[in-house]
């Protein structure tokens, strides 16, 4: 039989909010002393552990072939064909101080492909999905990427880098043409949200470098299913586990690439 891409969309969404709602109220009585640090500049707490935990549960009654990419990897089986991809908090330094900008990113992978996505934006409600053939949504309404065909009418978000400082001079000189070539930039400190924000056309663009597959392979397909375009830095296919990510409306993403490719090499 095969599988119900759009009831499974809408149990994952349903997943989701279930969460949030978890990492919601515990973030009323989060404590600093709570915070775990994974390497520099990495945090985790008991709140994006639990979260995973509850997730994976979940996920493996309602796809039991399935197997786990995961970031706080709560579990390393490897399904066949279908893996979930999965960030249960996006978002972990917003978290931690209690900056309301942090999500939920859930996608299934079937061999190379991503077909589901689900981002749940945990402080605003905002359930952002789209499944393989589907459009894009936001809480049940159908999205799509800006219409702004120039760079100079785009309002761009992105990440600053919190290692591989080696291309830091790249991405400093690509900052300060942005800075003067568009509406201007913004950081919200959850990749998943940025690109979920793409793809309802409230930024024209993201860019970032460095990022895991957990943190883009939702909002990515997202994107796409919302009428975006996404490459690495090159214009090619590997955003997803290259650690370089382009994702735009369609109109300006030439000349947002062309931008990219003039500073990083
Ligand atoms: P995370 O909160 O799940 O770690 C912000 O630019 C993006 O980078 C977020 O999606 C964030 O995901 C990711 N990221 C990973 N490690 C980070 C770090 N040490 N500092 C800031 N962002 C980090
Ligand atoms: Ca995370």
């Amino acid at each position: 039989m095969s599988l119900n891409l759009q009831t499974l969309c809408q149990e994952v969404c349903t997943l989701s909010k279930q969460v949030g709602g978890f990492i919601k109220t515990e973030r009323k009585k989060f404590h600093l002393k709570s915070v775990e640090v994974k390497g520099k500049n990495d945090f985790v707490s008991y709140v994006d552990k639990t979260s995973e935990q509850k997730i994976v549960q979940q996920l493996e009654i309602l796809l039991p072939e399935a197997g786990f990419i995961a970031e706080e990897a709560t579990s390393n089986k490897k399904g066949e064909v279908y893996n979930w991809i999965i960030d249960p908090l996006d978002g972990t330094t917003n978290f931690i101080h209690g900056v309301p900008c942090f999500a939920i990113s859930i996608a299934l992978m079937r061999n190379d492909e991503i077909v589901l996505g689900v981002v749940y934006e945990i402080n605003f409600e905002e359930c952002f999905y789209a499944y393989e053939g589907s459009k894009a949504y936001l809480n049940g309404k159908e999205i799509s990427v800006s219409k702004a065909d120039r760079l100079k009418d785009s309002l761009l978000v992105t990440g600053f880098p919190y290692y591989d400082y080696d291309r830091l001079n790249e991405y400093m000189e690509l900052f300060k043409y942005f800075m003067q070539h568009t509406h201007g930039l913004r950081r919200l400190g959850s990749a998943a949200t940025d690109l979920a924000y793409v793809a309802c056309g409230r930024f024209e663009g993201f860019y970032e470098y460095s990022l895991q597959p957990w943190d883009v392979a939702a909002g990515a397909f997202i994107v796409k299913q919302a009428g975006g375009k996404i490459t690495d830095f090159k214009g090619e296919e590997n955003y997803i586990f290259g650690k370089e990510i382009v994702a735009g409306n369609t109109n300006m993403f030439p000349e947002f690439l062309d931008a990219v490719k003039l500073f990083f090499k």
